[in-house]
């Protein structure tokens, strides 16, 4: 079965060398092109919007390794994040990798370590060899949004595009790890991408579950993303989809699955990507958690995707506000929105159920009825009761943003 490799297919070979020189060197020599700038509403908030292979433009937060965030505009468009809106992150200045290296007849992901049968699969044999699984789950980048915290914190400076919905497909990872047969010491499994670290004193990118974890029927070796082989950016040929969690552990490219006998103590487990091991995973702002763990479920948040923050509306015209609620995985229950800042509130009506680790669509009918400024404002609930702070929680390494968001409009 001849596996197609990514399709840059919408660029000419020329500009799709000149988008992969970019991609691998600094920035582009000419600047020729004049870049469209989006603003964020932060501080040093300008991102230019540039065109990557399989992308339409996205703002741009750095070139090597390339991170890119999704116009928040794209959340209106469905309740799926199209592949070519999508948002991007890496951390190592060797990523991607080259596309050699991703050349379906070659590409191998093996299991190994504490297990009775290593294996070395190639996609074709995990799509014969193992039931197909579909789940429409959100990635979101742990640092989503952190450019609004205050006091600022060091780290990427995302605004709210840093997440996205997909419908997945793949093997689920418990029945690959099954048929390797755990070892019965078995303790953790490491997930390794084949990107690169530039330089040997840096960390490679090495993720780590707990075996129950591991064993969750949810979890998938994903190789489509929406119907489509995925986006060489967003992991191609095979990435790791952990539902309800944040993004950090969704490892693109994954090559190397190693199951080991003891917990895992690299650098992208401790001391990165950990919170302060409190039921917020907040502290008071500007200080240090004392106890910390590894960042794993998402907290509830909620957005309005029709109307952007500083619109002009008519008065007295009935509006149809519409957006997007998502949770760790329990499932949204209820979705609240207020017209007047916060001092009353009534219920949006929900949208179709794509599950409970997808997006659920709101709606709720709303007139400005007088002329000036209006504070519309969105806070969902999950089934467990969880919903989200009016007031910002605070850490220091800028993760898990998820207070009561406001748009304000003016209506003349
Ligand atoms: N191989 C590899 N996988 C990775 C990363 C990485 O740097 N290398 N970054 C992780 C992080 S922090 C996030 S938020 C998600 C982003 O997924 P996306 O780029 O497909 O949107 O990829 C994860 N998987
Ligand atoms: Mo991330």
């Amino acid at each position: 079965m001849k596996q197609p490799l990514p399709d840059f297919a919408p660029l000419s070979r020329r500009a799709f060398l000149r988008t992969a020189a970019t991609l691998a060197a600094a920035a582009p020599a000419s600047a020729a092109l004049a870049e469209e700038i989006v603003k964020l509403p932060f501080e040093n908030g300008e991102r230019p919007l540039v065109k990557y292979p399989q992308k339409r433009p996205l703002l741009r937060l750095t070139t090597r390794p390339p991170q890119l965030e999704t116009p928040f505009a794209v959340f209106n468009e469905g309740v799926l994040t199209p592949n070519d809106a999508f948002f991007v992150r890496y951390h190592l200045g060797g990523s991607p990798p080259a596309r050699e290296l991703l050349v379906p007849e070659k590409f191998r992901v093996s299991v190994k370590g504490k297990v009775n049968a290593p294996l070395a699969l190639s996609v074709a044999e995990l799509k014969s060899q193992f039931e197909p699984v579909e789940i429409v789950a959100v990635n979101q980048c742990s640092g989503n949004s952190r450019g609004f915290f205050k006091p600022r914190v060091p780290g990427g400076q995302m605004g709210h595009g840093a997440m996205g919905n997909a419908k997945w497909k793949g093997a689920r990872l418990a029945d690959v790890l099954k048929k390797a047969g755990l070892a019965v010491a078995a303790k953790q499994v490491l997930f390794n991408g084949l990107d690169s670290p530039p330089l040997p004193t840096v960390p490679d990118f090495i993720k780590a579950l707990d075996v129950e974890q591991a064993l969750d029927p949810d979890l998938l070796l994903a190789y489509e993303m929406n119907g489509e082989p995925l986006p060489w950016l967003n992991g191609f040929p095979l990435r790791l989809v952990v539902p309800g969690h944040y993004g950090t552990y969704w490892v693109k490219h994954v090559h190397e699955i190693t199951v080991v006998d003891e917990q895992f103590k690299g650098f992208w487990m401790d001391p990165a990507y950990r919170i302060p091991d409190d039921p917020c995973a907040a502290v008071a702002p500007g200080t240090t958690p004392k106890h910390t763990v590894p960042i794993s479920r998402f907290n509830v948040r909620s957005f309005i995707t029709s109307l952007a923050d500083g619109a002009q509306v008519k008065r007295g015209a009935a509006l149809s506000v519409r957006g997007i609620a998502f949770d760790g995985g329990h499932g949204i229950r209820e979705v609240l929105f207020s017209d007047d800042g916060g001092k009353s509130w009534r219920a949006g009506e929900l949208g179709k159920d794509l599950g409970k680790f997808s997006f659920r669509e709101w709606t709720i009918a709303f007139t400005p009825k007088t002329a000036g400024a209006h504070a519309l404002m969105v806070k969902a609930t999950n089934v467990l009761g969880q919903s989200q702070p009016l007031e910002p929680l605070w850490n220091p390494a800028g993760y898990m943003r998820n207070v009561v968001e406001t748009v304000n409009l003016s209506a003349a």
